[in-house]
């Protein structure tokens, strides 16, 4: 049978199901990795599992989220998960040393193997050929405990790239476009595979960028071949070991695709307040800038720092615009700073942050009341920057380092001619802020701060499901929306009882009080719901306030996982009319919702203020059932569930 790079590797880690799309299957996971914001709850529940040490091949936590340490809180945390990772033989990756994705890029992906992250950005690791997926925290745990990751067989969906990009348009507009065709959730219940000769004009750095936000999709993941490309790079991180070809079979099949002329794509912009609200730069014209932010996950490697660097050589930011850099890993900072491209980037008047996610999650840099801000990220949700009114677009490094000496969006093809860089053919490898595991073991003591509370547990399910309609939001509604994070509320990721004051914070900030009042209930969403981040909080937190079950038109896959894991019902409208026929306050119930349940078919939910009745849809697999009627995936576990298929 000829197959395409997804199911190659896919049929190699397959542990149970068959590669049907829809169908349910489990893989073989071959790496971890988790950051520190969802990784403290990770551990936590790793901890509780009370496996002696990790079972993966290599499983590495990494400290680039919550790095400002304002109070003890952060602190602690990196302590607790210093000490996990050497009790259980988990790779620690110093704050400082870069962002997780940047940094499993260069020093640890290697291409054919499977990567789970508790990052909904992992699948950047996709750009090396890997089969790398964002997942739950508990989802993650399960992983680095030896067993396999549950999901729906993706269809399998090709981008051919046909050309070569003109000069002044990078990785970032490929993605850009990509989102303004497919939309954010164009990418749901697929894995995007890259073909076509256009694939080889781009750098592995290029191609984290597009697999990077592929994310912003709704995608499972992204992922490009392991070719030539694949091995320079590894061989200049010093890893030409790890090499080996991946390719499609000629002739293999599809599930759908689309292509695309590089060479027609002009500089793009993703407007507030979506991903996907996309329009070339110079058609959005020359509105003033505030705020420029380079870095993130997404752009901010060594080639797209240089091209910074270049455009900014003998050049003044201009005075009313703030430029922040935040070069994505420590090799890359190391590099700037021996070639004097980072001297280049300060001379110019730029603020160089350290080598994390800072502005990207809102630690830091918030913009001014109503300011524009360009950024080289993936996320542009409203609010996600820190402040409610800053109106933020999402571009490539090139035109945000063009319109920060401009103080106004400018597309780059006006500045002349394109600054050439050249890579080198060796990086620099200095590994010293990775902690590897020793022995581990019962020498080790885990250090826990007063930050770190119990995580929540759910109960069985009962058999009458019953509560009022706590909050109606409407389509596309994002983890940020449901469990904000910002630099005032991150520290807080390892205390559930402390977050749940601000759930659903930017929407309705009452929304915690009527929970509370209420002993629990619904909540009623639109299309996509939970889009996003990876974030289990946007569960668990809702899990804590009493949330029994979400009624949506549609999920988001992680999210939807992060529900089923805690119990939570993840019910969508048969009849997308009904989300019309209930109000905030309506009391819904859901008669011998167990039995209901139990018998997998619809189920059907009074609106008792309304007297009518409506039915809803659980699209969930038999041993996801069971862990919905369990009270989750820790209950499940617990009473002997986790069957291997
Ligand atoms: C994000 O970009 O939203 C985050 C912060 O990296 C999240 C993880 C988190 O919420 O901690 C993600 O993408 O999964
Ligand atoms: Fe960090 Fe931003 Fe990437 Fe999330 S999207 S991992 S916050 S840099």
């Amino acid at each position: 049978m000829k197959l395409n790079i997804a199911k190659k590797i896919i049929k190699e880690h397959l542990v149970c199901g068959e590669m049907i799309p829809g169908q349910e299957i489990a893989l073989r996971i071959d790496q971890t990795l988790t950051q520190d914001s969802t990784g403290t709850m990770a551990y936590l529940q790793f901890e509780a599992m009370g496996v002696p040490r990790v079972r993966t091949k290599k499983s590495v936590a990494y400290v680039d989220h919550n790095t400002l340490q304002t109070g003890f809180e952060n602190a602690d945390d990196h302590k607790y998960i210093s000490t996990v990772a050497a009790k259980y033989g988990i790779y620690y990756s110093k704050p400082g040393n870069g962002i997780c994705h940047q940094v499993h890029l260069e020093r640890f992906g290697i291409p054919g193997m499977t990567l789970l992250g508790s990052d909904s950005h992992t699948p950047t690791a996709g750009g090396l050929g890997m089969l790398a997926i964002g997942a739950g925290g508990l989802d993650v745990a399960v992983a680095m405990a030896g067993g396999p990751y549950y999901l729906r067989m993706p269809e399998i969906y090709r981008i051919v790239l046909k050309g070569k990009l003109q000069p002044w348009v990078s990785a970032k507009d490929i993605i850009l476009e990509i989102l303004r065709m497919l939309t954010v959730k164009g990418g749901v219940g697929k894995i995007i595979e890259y073909a076509g000769e256009g694939v080889e004009t781009l750098t592995i750095p290029e191609r984290a960028t597009i697999a990077n936000m592929g994310a912003e999709l709704g995608a499972t993941t992204s992922i490009f071949p392991s070719d030539e490309v694949t091995r320079e790079f590894l061989r200049a991180q010093g890893r030409e070991e790890d090499w080996r070809e991946i390719k499609a079979d000629e002739g293999a099949e599809y599930d759908g695709g689309l292509e695309i002329d590089l060479g027609l794509l002009e500089p793009l912009a993703a407007k507030p307040h979506s991903p996907d609200n996309v329009a070339k730069v110079k058609d959005i014209g020359k509105i003033k800038v505030d705020q420029v932010a380079i870095g993130s996950c997404t752009n901010s490697s060594y080639a797209d720092m240089m091209k910074v660097a270049s455009i900014l050589r003998g050049k003044r930011v201009h005075p009313d615009v703030s430029l922040v850099i935040a070069p994505g890993s420590r090799q890359v900072l190391t590099m700037l700073a021996q070639n004097g491209a980072l001297a280049d980037m300060v001379a110019a008047g730029a603020r160089i942050l350290e080598c994390a996610c800072g502005p990207c999650i809102g630690m830091g840099q918030a913009p001014a009341s109503n300011a524009v801000s360009l950024r080289t990220f993936n996320r542009n949700f409203e609010g996600r920057s820190g402040t409610a009114s800053a109106k933020v677009y999402l571009v490539s490094p090139e035109t945000a380092a063009v319109s920060a000496i401009a103080g106004v969006l400018t597309d780059p093809g006006e500045f002349g001619e394109e600054p050439g860089i050249t890579i080198p053919e060796k990086f620099i490898v200095n590994d010293n802020m990775i902690i590897a595991p020793g022995p581990g073991g019962n020498s080790v003591e885990v250090v826990r701060g007063p930050n770190i509370k119990p995580f929540p547990v759910n109960k069985e399910l009962d058999n009458n499901v019953a509560g009022k309609t706590l909050v109606k939001v409407g389509d596309n509604i994002t983890t940020d929306h449901i469990m904000p994070s910002n630099a005032k509320l991150l520290p807080y990721r390892s205390n559930i009882p402390y977050l749940a004051d601000y759930c659903f914070m930017a929407i309705d900030p009452g929304f915690p009080r009527k929970a509370r009042e209420n002993g629990g209930g619904f909540i009623v969403g639109g299309v996509n719901y939970g889009q996003g981040s990876s974030r289990e909080h946007a569960a668990l937190v809702p899990l804590y306030l009493g949330v029994k079950g979400v009624i949506a038109k549609s999920f988001s896959r992680i999210h939807m996982a992060n529900l089923i894991n805690s119990g939570i019902l993840p019910m969508v409208f048969d009849n997308e009319e009904d989300y019309g026929k209930i109000d905030e306050g309506d009391e819904l119930v859901i008669e011998n919702g167990r039995e209901q349940v139990q018998r997998g078919e619809k189920l059907t939910v009074l609106n008792k203020t309304k007297g009518i009745e409506f039915k809803v849809k659980m699209p969930l697999s038999e041993r996801q059932r069971e862990i919905i009627l369990a009270g989750g995936l820790i209950n499940y576990t617990a009473k002997g569930g986790g069957k291997q298929c």
